[in-house]
């Protein structure tokens, strides 16, 4: 009768353990907002792995706003979810949350845009593209163009993505860095689009109406805001593409489908698609096994020329 309570109760005090072995993973995901095609291929890509994984996701959109998210950072801890996973609007403002989550003992993984912190413990690795290199692409394509026409000066507007983001900060820096090599190239309007469509043609606008200099090259942060800017150009009786040549980047379908139409010259490719390889990093995480400080994604440029071959084998 002894044996039999003490093994009843032996098997009472294991079950709860094995219970917890098989409880799928919490991911809290705190994901910037709706803004682009290319987040929207990002939150679909990120929602499909963690099905697949098995791996239960309370997912949050910020709407573009780091107050949101700091909101959804904190609820995710008081959750006491097993990891969290974020894609920060901005780079600074974060060390406070993360010495939040890192007393609570839950794991950050970064993804797609990264933060500056003092303490780089504060998170356990950052998924995403290198913004300073596709910047970079983007004016070699540009250096390699102006060669063709070596005595015309190629006066540059830009649309910057949002305030403070990633992004912006290093797609501008990349692109800067190379197009000094030419000093025929000159930026001479740099403005915040937000990574809209809507935005990206109000600012376009505003740069057309401002007559004292010709506008040769736009240089978009992303396809959005070139995709607003298209109309804009259209509206203002030029031909995007021809008048104006335009570059931008991430890749996306209607990016292409700009590029068959002849409106946009290049594009070059963010790859969004970042959810299996997120999902297994969390697993790699929560398990404490060593995982790799920064992970990257192959990516590449993208001319008009390939477009009508390309666009069927895009997958965002
Ligand atoms: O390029 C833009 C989006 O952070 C890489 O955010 C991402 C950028 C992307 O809104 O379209």
């Amino acid at each position: 009768m002894k044996l039999a309570r003490r093994a009843l109760l032996a098997a009472a005090l294991t079950l709860p353990a094995v219970g917890a072995l098989a409880a799928p993973l919490v991911m809290g995901f705190s994901q910037v907002g709706a803004e682009s095609e290319w987040r929207t291929a990002n939150t679909a890509s990120i929602k499909a792995a963690a099905k697949a994984a098995g791996i239960t996701l309370k997912f949050a959109d910020a709407q573009q706003k780091q107050e949101n998210q700091v909101k959804a950072l904190r609820s995710f801890i008081a959750q006491k979810v097993d990891v969290i996973a974020f894609s920060p609007v901005v780079e600074s403002g974060w060390d406070t949350v993360l010495k939040e989550a890192q007393k609570a003992r839950i794991p950050v993984i970064l993804t797609d845009r990264a933060v500056k912190v003092s303490d780089p413990s504060l998170y356990a690795t950052f998924i995403g593209s290198d913004f300073v290199e596709e910047g970079r692409k983007a004016a070699r394509w540009l250096l390699e163009r102006a060669a063709r026409t070596p005595n015309a000066a190629l006066n540059i507007v830009e649309l910057q993505g949002t305030v403070g983001s990633a992004p912006a900060i290093d797609r501008k820096k990349g692109f800067e860095e190379v197009i000094q090599a030419n000093p025929r190239l000159q930026i001479i309007r740099s403005q915040s689009g937000e990574f809209t469509r809507a935005k990206g043609k109000e600012v376009m606008e505003s740069f057309l109406k401002q007559r004292d200099k010709k506008i040769d090259v736009l240089y978009a942060h992303n396809d959005d805001m070139a995709i607003g800017a298209i109309q804009a150009i259209e509206e203002a009786g030029l031909k995007p593409g021809v008048d104006i040549a335009i570059i931008s980047i991430d890749g996306v379908r209607g990016a292409f489908e700009a590029m068959k139409a002849g409106k946009l010259n290049v594009t070059v490719e963010c790859n969004p698609l970042l959810g299996p390889q997120l999902m297994a990093l969390a697993r790699d995480v929560v398990a404490k096994k060593p995982v790799a400080r920064r992970v990257t994604v192959e990516e590449g440029v993208f001319p008009a020329e390939v477009a009508a071959r390309e666009l069927p084998k895009r997958k965002y």
